[in-house]
């Protein structure tokens, strides 16, 4: 009898053993508060602040409200300079806001926005950038503030895989006007579903406050057309109890990754993102490039792990700016942003997770090298 090979996902959650979480749970039972700011709650966006380093944060029940309620609390409008090679909740927030989408070809080193291309795309209309720190790759954080503040546009980073990631020593976390995560499942800190926005000052703190509350201030007053955004006190538990763990897991995908790195570097055709010593990374993806001179396509190499159980991920294919919503627009042309054109068609990425085994990733190793 065939014994079903165990699938290999391209992430999987790295959870605490069951019996620790038990006492945060009974505490939440004894306590019967279950959510609107509970004390799990509070204590999580302190934790959480310290170990980002940054000033203020507020917690989310996950990334994607996250990103519509800090484009409300800085009340953006118009247009905003964003990348086709993202997930869709980076564009659907601006849509979600009334705002146009326009997008910008980016800079194939690092898979974001290319600071290069950014002022040619500003219009009267435009209110603000939006650009993702892809993979966890830091964006060029210094030349796209730089252009914001000649232009008077708002910054808001969306950080949702780039949860502790440090750039020369310094907390990404800390830049722009706003910084927005996600702690879904498959990021490499969880919290079932989950997201913050980290803000500069106290004010810009309470205004999201309000808005993830519904606008409400007190019993009788309602400060703003504000949505129910907040995070449950299981979900936070959950999240001080992750935080504990996270250690363990990022050292463990860090062993993944230079196992990749010592296994693949050489294979032809394929291509591996160059590692930046000046960032402290946080492993939560391994974007491979397979070029013309790997000896199939990305579509067959995907096709043939999917046929062994290992289940890679194309992200992000197809760009966002091809999608029924957004390829109308005249920034989605694909001879406008040849580059994102270009490596959604190669792009592929690997499994990586703090639980994968070092017998489960030869298999994927095995595949790729034939
Ligand atoms: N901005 C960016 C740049 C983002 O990438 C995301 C989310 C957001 C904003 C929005 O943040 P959230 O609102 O999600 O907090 C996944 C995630 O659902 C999504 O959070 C993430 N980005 C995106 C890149 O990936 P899918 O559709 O690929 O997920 P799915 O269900 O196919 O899961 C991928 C693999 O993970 C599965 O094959 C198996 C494994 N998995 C998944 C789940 C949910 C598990 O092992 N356990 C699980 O519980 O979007």
């Amino acid at each position: 009898m065939n014994t079903p090979i165990k699938p290999i996902y391209v992430t999987q959650p790295h959870l605490p053993p069951l019996e620790e979480f038990v006492p945060y749970l009974e505490q939440i039972w004894a306590n019967k508060w279950l959510t609107n700011a509970g004390p799990f709650h509070n204590e999580l966006e302190v934790a959480i602040a310290r170990h980002l380093d940054v000033p203020h944060l507020s917690l989310f029940t996950n990334g994607t409200i996250a990103l519509v309620v800090a484009l409300q609390a800085l009340r953006i409008s118009g247009e905003v300079i964003t990348t086709p090679f993202t997930f869709v909740a980076t564009t659907h927030s601006l849509l979600w806001n009334g705002i146009k989408p326009v997008f910008v070809d980016i800079d194939p080193a690092t898979f974001n926005l290319d600071p290069n291309k950014i002022e040619a795309a500003i219009t009267p209309q435009t209110t603000a950038i939006m650009p993702v720190h892809c993979y966890g790759n830091p964006c060029d954080m210094a030349r796209i503030e730089a252009i914001a503040d000649r232009y008077g546009l708002k910054v808001i980073y969306d950080a949702a895989h780039a949860f502790g990631v440090r750039y020369r020593g310094d907390s990404i976390a800390r830049h722009g006007d706003l910084t927005v995560l996600s702690f879904h499942a498959t990021k490499t800190y969880n919290t079932f579903e989950g997201g913050a926005i980290v803000s500069p000052d106290p004010k810009t703190k309470q205004r999201i406050d309000y808005l993830k509350n519904f606008g409400i201030a007190d019993e009788v007053t309602v400060v703003g057309p504000g949505i129910n955004g907040k995070m449950n006190e299981v979900q936070s538990a959950f999240g001080l109890l992750q935080l504990k763990h996270l250690p363990e897991g990022l050292a463990r995908r860090r062993e993944v990754d230079r196992r990749y790195r010592q296994a693949l570097w050489s294979v032809p055709g394929l291509e591996i993102p160059v590692a930046n010593p000046e960032v402290e990374g946080n492993y939560s993806y391994f974007p491979v490039r397979v070029g013309s001179g790997f000896r199939m396509s990305r579509d067959a190499l995907y096709e043939r792990m999917r046929s062994a159980g290992v289940f890679a991920r194309r992200y992000f294919y197809p760009l966002v700016s091809q999608m029924p919503m957004y390829r109308g627009l005249p920034s989605a042309a694909p001879e406008h942003l040849p580059m994102a054109s270009q490596i959604t068609q190669e792009v592929l990425c690997l499994p990586i997770h703090a639980e994968l085994g070092e017998a489960e990733q030869e298999r994927v190793i095995t595949i790729i090298k034939g």
